[in-house]
């Protein structure tokens, strides 16, 4: 089913074609493409396709450097005939590569997050599975159901993907252990894998994530426990610090010059008790404050320009409004 998009998509003669990953595009992004550029030449050779990214995270820096993963970089989004957008749910995200939807030209969606309202009006071409772990997880998938066998590095990399977003198997369900396994049969080794995401938290980044609890501010709304703060950078990183620390719900945002970034993260807990899904307030943040945002219900996040108080005003208040309504949380 999925394969069948995949073929359609390729079959209207693509001549060049640009897989584009989120900006600060992390291992699930960045081996995704790299797995599906290799899928592609397989199935169809002939179509010349290039791999881009705004920027990549530092773990993917590493990756690129050790599979050899090429990235294109300085080139014109105009000159490719199709874009691939992967482990994406909103053009906001791709960063200086936004400008995509606006070229009238196909598009194919990869990906295992909510998808955003604007995709479907965007394009027909979605092969979207919130279920699975990961966009590697897909990307495997339609090796599987085209019968190839993934080559030993692209093995590796669909098997980083899955390990990285799957949290190491925290986050799995039988057929992230089946694709492994059918992954570490084709030649990846796990091993490595592991030791490859293993590096050790920068220095700047601890500091965002002290600071951020430093700064935060509380506030409890029937037992529950929102924390809001802020940094310049690592805003995902400060809010996994912060529900570490005991926040039931963590929102922390970046400002920079012309642009603002919030991260939200919540608890299984308090998602699982009151039915909130952060990153559906997150898109409704969007028809509020100018900007966009998406996610996950325990993970999401919003882009906007100058409007950062509004923008971090409403979210809370979309949250207390929803808390308002819901079970308390059990006091200890
Ligand atoms: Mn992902």
């Amino acid at each position: 089913m999925a394969l069948n998009i995949f073929e359609t998509f390729f079959k209207s003669h693509h001549k060049k074609i640009l897989i584009l990953c989120h900006q600060n595009a992390d291992p699930d992004a960045l081996c995704s493409a790299y797995a599906i550029k290799n899928l592609v030449a397989h199935l169809f050779p002939g179509i010349e396709l290039l791999i881009g990214s705004d920027d990549l995270n530092k773990i993917s820096n590493g990756i690129l450097e050790d599979l050899q993963i090429p990235l294109a970089k300085n080139f014109n989004i105009e000159l490719f005939d199709a874009f691939i957008i992967v482990d994406t749910n909103n053009v906001e995200q791709l960063g200086c590569y936004r400008s995509v939807s606006t070229l009238s030209k196909p598009i194919m969606f990869i990906d295992h997050h909510t998808p955003h309202l604007s995709t479907t009006q965007i394009t027909k071409y979605v092969v979207i599975d919130e279920t699975s772990s990961s966009t590697a997880e897909i990307v495997y998938n339609l090796f599987k159901e085209a019968g190839i066998k993934p080559s030993p590095d692209t093995a590796m990399a669909l098997l980083i993907g899955i390990t990285y977003d799957s949290k190491h198997f925290l986050l799995a369900n039988a057929s992230t252990f089946k694709a492994a396994t059918d992954l570490i049969d084709a030649g990846a080794d796990y091993t490595s894998v592991v030791e490859r995401l293993r590096i050790l938290m920068p220095r700047s980044e601890r500091i965002a994530r002290l600071k951020a609890i430093n700064r935060a501010q509380i506030s409890d709304v029937r037992n529950w426990l929102i924390a809001v703060s802020n940094v310049s950078a690592y805003e995902a990183s400060a809010c996994r610090a912060l529900i570490e620390t005991g926040a039931d719900i963590a929102i922390v945002g970046a400002e920079r010059k012309n642009e603002i970034r919030i991260s939200a993260r919540a608890t299984q807990n308090i998602h699982k008790k009151t039915g909130i899904h952060l990153g559906k307030l997150m898109e409704e943040l969007g028809t509020i404050v100018e900007g966009m945002g998406g996610g996950h219900s325990t993970a999401a996040g919003f882009n906007g320009k100058d409007n950062y108080t509004k923008a971090i005003n409403h979210l809370l208040k979309l949250i207390k409004k929803q808390l308002e309504n819901a079970p308390p949380a059990p006091i200890d």
